[in-house]
């Protein structure tokens, strides 16, 4: 086991990192794997060492075309909450949320789990009715959460303005003590050094470009680095997820949009705890490192171009500032987007295609970070069994066919 001490430290600094341990090893891609995961995110990480770790699934091979995490797990604002509206997502993301509380110890890796509380602020009668909706329906599945005066609200966040000449007062809140944040990074660094060590082989720079399929199955993808046979493949590219499915003729129900968000300057410790308004759709928390982290609503227009624009930082800032006028004079550094693929009753898809041996994981939106334990561990048990487990088995695609819908758009926030 690698041990870093202060001395450790000290060692690599004056040698360059010379002997610096690798967390993972940079294998060549055999010919063929049992298990091929497309993406090497957070979701196909933890999908890769929960094959390894529950299934004994280890001639696995996870191929990413850029590097680990440099997709929207590495872009996102870390927020992590299950308080979705129906059975079904609460089976999935508490699934999760358990997960997550014993991760750090699971991987040995300090992902920095942190349950600070999120509030999601109501404006307006009807988001009173909504938070009171879900709070009790959270609540019947033994899932934490609670409806708060605004009041109570402002005692547990200090910093909120409850004024009642702003565009959109606030009149209530509802907190779920056990959300938070976690470190992105380090989730997909933890999943990926446990999954290597347990003989996953994990492949950057590799770029899936066609899938084969004969007879109706997929029998291995064309990437970058040649081709690689594969007895099942999980397709988890967030984001291109339809273009990957293309390749192996299946059209999803998805729509792809940029989803910005920004940092300020880093400050002393000043923000408690995570706040949402799903009205304004602008949310608001802050880093260890000491910024602010904010984020909008996805953009307008579909678009796979992974800027920030003026126009939705502008419009994101006025509405923070409006809740949080004490951050006014501080400076923003960075902006940035990550392409998150919609479906459309906002929940994701995850098992079966009409394509044999080929599997799908996608359709998270803008908000499957949260999910990345509780989705690597159920979509682990579907690639190794060929069906679903039974949390992800209403997630199916030909939901959008038989009409059985997990609408889930007021929960999802940020993915109206
Ligand atoms: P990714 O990390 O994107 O992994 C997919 C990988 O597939 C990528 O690394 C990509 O390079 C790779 N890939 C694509 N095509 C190919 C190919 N052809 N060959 C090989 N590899 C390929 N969710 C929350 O729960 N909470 C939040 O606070 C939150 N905030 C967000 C803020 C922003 C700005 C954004 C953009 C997203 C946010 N999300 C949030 C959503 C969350 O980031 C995603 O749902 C989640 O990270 C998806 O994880 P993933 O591992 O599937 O995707
Ligand atoms: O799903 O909680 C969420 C979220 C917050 C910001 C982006 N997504």
């Amino acid at each position: 086991m690698t041990r870093f001490s202060i001395f450790s430290l000290a060692r690599n600094a004056l040698s360059g990192h010379a002997n610096w341990p690798a967390y993972w090893r940079s294998p060549e891609p055999k010919r063929g794997y049992d298990v091929v995961i497309i993406g090497g995110g957070g979701h196909g990480l933890a999908t890769a060492y929960y094959l390894a770790k529950v299934h004994k699934v280890t001639n696995v091979a996870v191929l990413e075309r850029g590097w680990l995490g440099g997709g929207n797990t590495g872009r996102n604002t870390t927020i992590c909450r299950s308080n979705y509206l129906y059975d079904e997502s609460a089976g999935l993301y508490d699934h999760a949320m358990q997960l997550w509380e014993g991760l750090s110890a699971e991987l040995n890796y300090n992902v920095m789990f942190s349950q600070r509380g999120v509030l999601m602020l109501a404006h307006n009668t009807h988001d009173l009715q909504i938070a009171r909706r879900t709070v009790h329906a959270n609540r019947l599945n033994g899932v934490d959460n609670e409806l708060l005066t605004a009041e109570e609200a402002k005692a547990f966040c200090p910093q909120l303005n409850l004024s009642k000449d702003i565009r959109y007062p606030v009149i209530g809140a509802a907190l779920q003590r056990r959300g938070g944040t976690a470190r992105h990074d380090a989730v997909a660094w933890g999943y990926a050094r446990g999954a290597d060590r347990l003989g996953v082989d994990i492949i950057q720079n590799c770029e899936v470009t066609g899938i084969r399929v004969e007879g109706g199955r997929a029998v291995g993808v064309e990437t970058s680095r040649g081709y690689i046979a594969a007895g099942r493949i999980g397709c988890v590219a967030a984001g291109h997820s339809s273009v990957v499915a293309g390749m192996a003729g299946i059209e999803l129900p998805l729509e792809s949009f940029p989803l910005q968000a920004l940092v300020s300057e880093p400050v002393k410790p000043a923000f408690p705890c995570v706040v949402m308004s799903n009205t304004i759709h602008a949310y608001i928390s802050q880093s260890d490192k000491g910024e602010l982290v904010i984020g909008a609503g996805t953009d307008q227009y579909i678009s796979y171009a992974q800027r920030g624009g003026m126009q939705i930082i502008e419009h994101t800032l006025e509405a923070i500032l409006e809740l949080f006028p004490i951050f006014s004079r501080m400076r923003m550094l960075r902006s940035w987007a990550g392409i998150v693929d919609v479906t459309p009753d906002r929940s994701p898809i995850i098992g079966k295609t009409p394509v044999g041996n080929f599997f799908i994981n996608c359709g998270w939106g803008t908000g499957g970070f949260k999910a990345t334990p509780g989705s690597g561990h159920v979509f682990a048990h579907t690639l190794a069994h060929g069906e679903p487990h039974p949390i992800n088995a209403p997630f199916t695609l030909d939901r959008f066919v038989n009409g059985r819908l997990i609408d889930e758009a007021a929960a999802a926030a940020v993915a109206h």
